[in-house]
């Protein structure tokens, strides 16, 4: 993308100059020229949803091939390609492009990424002339490697668990000897059998994002859309302690009018929350510096904090007595040197935002099992300190503008973790600190 800005900026600057000048437009023709490259580059590198394909002479009946420990008779790749979906019918006719319609061996291989979230349990049809043999992430989950016409099913592989959201390679093999050809793969990902569909197919392992996913974003629109019973806060005054329980299902603190948040005004308060049982909401606005905050939910918490004040300290614990439940926070503070120290945990899923000011110490902890999603926005002088645990989807996105910035991040347990860290630093006392495990 650098290179494609400067060629058009040197572009622009050469029309206004004599166009007479031979080696302007020489150097003119040169820039065109590689132009054209940089975009057809681009779009060749671009993943597909397809699968790749290679062609060899076969045979007969049970050719020996690679997938299996095996070696191929004739090495030679006769054709290679992609295919958008696994549905061929060749009756008698040619093999793809390998022009041959017996003895034929083709490798399907690439990236198969399961729809939806979560654990799933999953099978495989097979309509196949003559034999299969399929990995998937080196299991084998269709080994029929014989002499057969295309039939509903020829085979049926046990439930395959897999993980929604998750990309698995795929190695397939297939044979024709002689007469009719054919290859169909179906799964019943969805509860009903149906062609694999060419959206789950890649080429290349798509890059991972760390965007929160849809179920997610439904946690989170139903939750800041609670409204009902509740203790409302509106408080003004310095050197206060407020202690609230609040016990029985779906608690409620939140301000005078539902559509703001509760308000504390003033320094040097010591607040301390409790909601206990489920379905825990609050809403709190805190304006004042050298406050203490102390929240516990217990399940299915949503909290709504946001602060402006400096030298805050802000313990929010959601699930502290490990039952399960889904948690959403949303922290967000206008001000300096605060301390925020965030725990999300029990079986769940968990969301967390949190934006800040200035020389803020952030540490976040997201751990036992379910979906965790972390989107944390930070301007100066922090300490962030972050570990997802857990063996569901961790997801972790850092955003950093301002210098002197130290990041440690650790991501363990589970097999599919993304992280996007953005740092634009202009000193060198930044550091950054990822581990994955
Ligand atoms: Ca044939
Ligand atoms: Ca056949």
């Amino acid at each position: 993308m650098v290179a494609l800005i400067i060629s058009i900026c040197t572009k622009d600057k050469l029309k206004n100059k004599k166009p007479n000048n031979m080696f302007q437009k020489i150097l003119t023709r040169i820039v065109i020229i590689a132009f054209a490259w940089i975009v057809l580059f681009l779009i060749a590198n671009k993943a597909k949803a397809d699968l790749t394909y290679k062609t060899y002479a076969g045979t007969g009946a049970y050719p020996g091939f690679p997938g299996n420990g095996g070696t191929l008779y004739y090495g030679t790749v006769l054709s290679t390609g992609t295919v958008s979906q696994l549905n061929y019918n060749w009756s008698g006719g040619y093999i793809l492009d390998s022009g041959r319609s017996d003895r034929v061996i083709v490798n399907f291989y690439g990236y198969i990424t399961i729809p939806d979230t979560g654990s799933q349990a999953i099978q495989f049809y097979l309509y196949a002339d003559d034999g299969v043999y399929m990995k998937i992430d080196g299991t084998v989950v269709i080994n029929d490697w014989n002499e057969q016409g295309g039939a509903t099913w020829n085979y049926v592989s046990t439930d395959q668990t897999l993980t929604g959201g998750q990309t698995y390679y795929i190695d397939a093999w297939w044979y024709e000897n002689g007469g009719g050809a054919s290859f169909k793969l179906y799964w019943d990902q969805s509860g009903s059998v149906a062609l694999v569909p060419s959206s789950a197919y890649s080429t290349t392992a798509p890059t991972p994002t760390s965007g929160i996913t849809s179920s997610q974003q439904t946690i989170v629109n139903n939750a800041k859309a609670k409204t009902g019973e509740g203790i409302y806060i509106d408080q003004a005054g310095d050197n206060l302690d407020l202690d609230i329980i609040q016990d029985g299902d779906n608690n409620l603190i939140i301000g005078t009018d539902l559509s703001t948040n509760a308000q504390i005004i003033g320094d040097d308060n010591t607040i301390n929350i409790l909601q206990e049982n489920g379905g825990n909401v609050l809403g709190l606005d805190l304006n004042g510096n050298n406050n203490l905050l102390n929240i516990d939910q217990n399940q299915n918490q949503t909290a709504l904090i946001n602060i402006v004040g400096d030298s805050n300290d802000v313990a929010l614990n959601q699930m502290p007595y490990l039952s399960a439940g889904e948690h959403f926070a949303d922290v967000n503070i206008q001000g300096d040197s605060n301390t925020l120290n965030l725990t999300q945990q029990g079986v769940g899923d968990k969301i967390l935002f949190v934006e800040t000011g200035s020389n803020n110490s952030v540490t976040v902890n997201q751990k036992d099992n379910g979906e965790h999603f972390l989107d944390i926005k930070l301007t100066n002088n922090h300490t962030v300190g972050v570990v997802q645990e857990g063996s569901g989807n961790h997801s972790g996105t850092i955003d950093l503008s301002g210098n002197t910035s130290s990041v440690d991040l650790h991501q363990q347990g589970s097999s599919n973790q993304n992280y996007i860290l953005e740092q634009q630093c202009a000193s060198t006392s930044c550091s950054t600190t990822v581990v994955q495990q």
